[in-house]
């Protein structure tokens, strides 16, 4: 059985010697190499070369300048260049104790699992190397929310945030993963059908250097989330709810500073179109963007909210005039139908597939199996 150790690592110079040392001294008797998928901008690279020569194992090094996907990004491009039988990936600062990965390897033999784990919240696992109890709240909240998310394939791991795992590598469709972010043991859980062992580790302290996690990759792992849990459509309905949400408080804003209702329709549904335009090229259509410019995007999705909007006017002041509904009320209703009619529109027209160089990413199964309409295995109904 083969081993490729994989290693993403980012500004690690003063961890080099010391993580090859260990790693090599761990798997002693091991079929194992290591590879440092390296994203630096300081001297790592030339340390790798220098210490390779001395080490005890066979030791790789990608060194990319695009740094594309991140830490994940690295991750997968390290799966990509192993031809072994297992890829164990761990971090570069020592915070993941490199004499477990034995342990780990034995583990998956012996469970016959695809993925085996090390976990901070299990058994007699800790993680004592967070700092500061902002960083361990952050940690167990955002487990929470992607367990709570993902029941049926989060269901044997208690710590899909970390970055120390053994995985089989032909049980992960690889071309499937979308790198992104810090949490690739995510995206590879949520990606595939896999069965997860695991083993509890206490997560230390940093060797050397410093941190690069920062409130910018919390921010990365909602996105993550929800590209992963939602489909193309819910995340339209998201921003369109906001959009409605918003829509409503500047209208009843203006109203209540005198405005008439129907000036405060027309107000509101301007900024409420246009920040939906740049919410949904971001977040809901951004793998379908490449063809033709924003502006000519923009300018049909403008075209098609407004003229809804002036149809949706004379259907307002019909309902306010001749029924005892009130004004905003009957502006939430025909909102809701004009939903309906505006996700129709901008995924056959503003971003259809014709036009897109690249398949979709809700393309991708997910949860459950993936059907259409999906129905995840947990009972989550899940449209793209
Ligand atoms: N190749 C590559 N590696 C990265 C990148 N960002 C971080 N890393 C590496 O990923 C591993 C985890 O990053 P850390 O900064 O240790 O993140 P952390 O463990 O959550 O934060 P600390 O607890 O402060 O160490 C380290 O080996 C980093 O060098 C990146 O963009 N590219
Ligand atoms: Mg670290």
């Amino acid at each position: 059985m083969k081993v490729t150790v994989i290693v993403p690592t980012f500004n690690e110079e003063p961890n080099v010697a010391e993580l090859v040392r260990r790693v090599g001294a761990a798997v002693e008797g091991i079929d194992a190499e290591l590879l440092f998928v390296d994203d630096s901008t300081d001297g790592t690279p030339a340390t790798i070369e220098a210490v390779a020569r001395e080490a005890r194992l066979p030791v790789r090094m990608i060194h990319r300048t695009d740094g594309v996907g991140g830490l994940s990004g690295a991750v997968v491009e390290g799966f990509r260049a192993s031809d072994a039988d297992w890829c164990l990936v761990m971090d570069g600062d020592l915070q993941h104790p490199p004499e477990l990965i034995p342990d780990l390897l034995e583990q998956g033999a012996v469970t016959g699992a695809d993925v085996v784990v090390a976990s901070r919240y299990v058994g007699g696992g800790a993680a004592d190397g967070l700092s500061g109890w902002v960083r361990h709240a952050v940690s167990r909240g955002s487990i929470a929310v992607a367990r709570a998310m993902f029941p049926v394939r989060l269901r044997d791991c208690t710590d899909p945030m970390t970055g120390f795992f053994a995985v089989r590598r032909d049980a992960v469709d690889v071309a499937a993963l979308r790198p992104r972010g810090f949490k690739i043991l995510l995206e590879v859980l949520t990606r595939n059908k896999v069965r997860v062992a695991e083993l509890p580790f206490v997560f230390g302290e940093r060797f050397a250097g410093d941190s690069k996690a920062n409130v910018r990759q919390g921010l990365s792992y909602l996105h993550q989330l929800a590209s992963l849990r939602f489909g193309r459509m819910s995340r339209f309905a998201i921003i369109g709810a906001f959009g409605a949400v918003l829509n409503l408080a500047i209208m009843a804003g203006l109203m209540a500073t005198g405005e008439g209702y129907v000036e405060a329709a027309i107000v509101s549904a301007v900024v409420t179109i246009t920040i939906n335009f740049l919410l949904q090229e971001r977040f809901v259509f951004h793998d379908l963007r490449d063809h033709g410019g924003a502006w000519r995007r923009f300018a049909e999705s403008f075209g098609f909210n407004a003229t809804e909007a002036a149809i949706r006017l004379p259907f307002l002041v019909w309902i306010v005039e001749a029924t005892p509904v009130p004004p905003v009320l009957a502006q939430a209703v025909t909102i809701a139908v004009a939903f309906v009619l505006r996700f129709v529109f901008h995924s056959r027209v503003v971003y259809r597939r014709g036009r897109a160089l690249v398949p979709p990413e809700a393309d991708v199964p997910l949860e459950g199996e993936a059907t259409s309409p999906r129905v995840s295995s947990d009972g989550d109904a899940q449209v793209q």
